[in-house]
Order: C-alpha cells, then structure tokens, then sequence
C-alpha cells in the first residue's frame, strides 16, 4: 500500500499550514469574532455521535466558538474531510482509522476485525500511551489533532436475502455476495477477510443501491441500520461482530493551537463529555435494536462466528497491512482487553 505522490504532497504542505494558519485564528479572535468549527461528516443528525455534538460540544464551547456540524455529507463527501482539514477548508471532522490508513498506513491495525474487544478496550486503547506516536503522526504530518475517541458499535452483515435464500453460517457463505464498504482499502480488505465480493460506495449511496440491489448487503453496527433505515431494504442480519468500530472526533492542528490554554481545555473536555454521552446512548440502542428488528421482520441471529474470527484474523496477519504494523503493538492492544 505506497502512499500516493498525491497524498505526500498533501501531507507537507499540512505541515506547513499548521503553522501559518495560527496568526489567522488569532486574528479572528481579536476582533472579538467567534471562532468558526466546522465539522463535516457522512452522519445523518440523528446518530448518536451527532446528537452527542450537538447537544454536549456544541454549547460547551459556546462562549468562544460557533460549532456547525454539516451531517449527510453536505459539506465534503466521506473520505474527503482530513484532506479537507489538512488544507485549512474545515475545522473538524469524526474521521476513522481507515481514512487515517491511508495517509498512515500503521493505522490500519486499529481497522483490522476482531481487534477491539469493546467500547471500553477502544477508550484503553487511546488514551494509552501506545497511541501517542499515532496521534503525533498525524498532528505533525497532517495537521489533525485527535481529540477522542467515538463508539460506532459492533459491525454485523446486512443483507437483502432473507434468510431462507441464503443462510450465513462461515466465512464461505459468504463467496460471491456483493457486500458494499467504504471505499478505502482497509474496508475493502476487510470485507474480502468475511469471504464477500466488496465494493467501495459511500455511506449516503447505500439506502438506495440496498433498493435497487445494486448491492447484495452491507455492514454496519445495528443503530446505524436502524439510523439509515437500511432495515426498509433488506431482510436478515448476521451478527459477526467483526469489528467493533470506532471514529476518532478531530480537530484541526492549527486552529487548535490558536486556542489559549483554558479554551483547549473546554474543547477538550467538551469533546471528552460528547464521546462518552454518545458512547453511552449508542450501547444501549445496540442492546435495544434486535427486537425492533425482529418486528420489521428480519430475521436476526449468529453465525458460526469462531469461523469468521479465525479467517478474519488470519487474513490480517499474513496481510501487507500487518507488515505495517509496529512491533509488539498488537500484543499491547490485547493486553489492554480483558
Ligand atoms: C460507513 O460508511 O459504513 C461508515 O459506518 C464508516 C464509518 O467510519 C463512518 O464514516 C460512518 O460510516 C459515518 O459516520 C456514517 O455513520
């Protein structure tokens, strides 16, 4: 996975950025404006992570900030925003270890199936110190601060086959089924390590490509199906748990650094309050959904799911991914899980 021309490119004149653009946000503040944050993301403003912004970032930063969150993509297109951030056109975005993989390619451990274990193993994760050189990665090379860590939930498959036409039980169930991921490498790895056929789509073509069956499924934790109303247009779901997923909520570098100490602070401990608020919403909807599911009549259940953990893993250890990975790192991460 060689890192385009383009991205490097990218990368330095970022670094670069970062430091000229602190004289514009103090500029700003001078003249007793509001400093602007805006966050781009594919989310509809009904997921938990946006409720979660809007509700506890936004008006905790309130006194010196003006948080504008755009959802469905309306600003940048998904995969769009850290270029979008490191150019100093956006403010902030929840972006995901797979958008950062390609920029960095060791981030891919953090995409790789059955790594984390849960919410809590993802928040040990990053605020160990093993994460310290990946967050000073991409605030030096790329200009994105990380701020926190984001609970997307447990990723299952979603299909338009009911399950009388196709029952999931191991990884070669799974041969020939046209699953639709994000389009970045480390998601399309991902959904070949299931043993589907991927397709990159963005997450705002999704609903109608599931109606047209243009794809055979997806996948996505169940209050994003629920969220996205994926439910309307398919009927099973096979619960892998192949990933429990995350996204990191991020801010750019060099306006950070034109914040003075107390209002770093603010953004941090609002950013802090906001992950945990949407953390906690987002378990107690991925409990509640199976029976919701249920009753719009798709049939819910487990696969043989020891099978698609050991296809799974074994894809990525013998992967160019891994060979990415710094020594000794993944054995740290399962250190911190139970
Ligand atoms: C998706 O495109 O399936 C995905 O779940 C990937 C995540 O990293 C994240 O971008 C998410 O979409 C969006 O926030 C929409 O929920």
């Amino acid at each position: 996975m060689p890192m385009t021309f383009a991205r490097r490119t990218l990368l330095a004149s970022a670094a670069a950025l970062a430091v000229s653009t602190v004289a514009g946000t103090a500029f700003a503040e001078a003249h007793g404006d509001k400093i602007q944050l805006r966050l781009s993301s594919p989310a509809s403003e009904t997921d938990q992570r946006a409720v979660a912004l809007i509700e506890k970032f936004g008006p905790a930063v309130a006194d010196f900030a003006s948080f504008e969150p755009h959802w469905n993509a309306s600003l940048f297109a998904q995969g769009t925003e850290l270029e979008a951030i490191a150019s100093g056109d956006l403010e902030m975005s929840i972006t995901s270890a797979q958008e950062l993989a390609t920029f960095f390619p060791e981030f891919s451990i953090f995409t790789a199936g059955y790594v984390h274990q849960d919410a809590a193993h993802q928040v040990a994760v990053f605020n160990d110190p093993l994460m310290d050189p990946f967050k000073a990665k991409a605030e030096e090379e790329l200009g994105v601060k990380l701020l926190s860590v984001m609970y997307l939930g447990r990723r299952q498959v979603n299909l338009r086959q009911s399950k009388d036409e196709l029952t999931v039980n191991t990884p070669a169930d799974l041969a020939g089924v046209n699953l639709r991921m994000p389009g970045t490498d480390a998601w399309q790895f991902l959904g070949s390590a299931l043993g589907a056929a991927p397709t990159p789509l963005a997450f705002t073509e999704v609903y109608t490509a599931l109606q047209t069956g243009a794809v055979d499924g997806q996948d996505n934790p169940l209050p994003t199906v629920v969220d996205a109303k994926f439910y309307e247009v398919t009927k099973q779901i096979v619960l892998t748990s192949h990933l429990v997923d995350l996204n990191y909520l991020a801010i750019s570098k060099a306006v950070w650094d034109g914040l003075d100490a107390d209002q770093q602070a603010a953004v941090q401990a609002a950013a802090d309050a906001a992950a945990e608020f949407g953390r906690e919403n987002q378990l107690k909807k991925e409990a509640d959904l199976v029976a919701f599911l249920e009753e719009q009549g798709l049939a819910v259940y487990e696969p043989d799911v020891a099978a698609f953990r050991d296809a799974v893993q074994s894809a990525y250890l013998s992967s160019d991914f891994a060979a990415s990975w710094p020594e000794g790192l993944l054995e740290k991460i399962n250190a911190l899980g139970n």
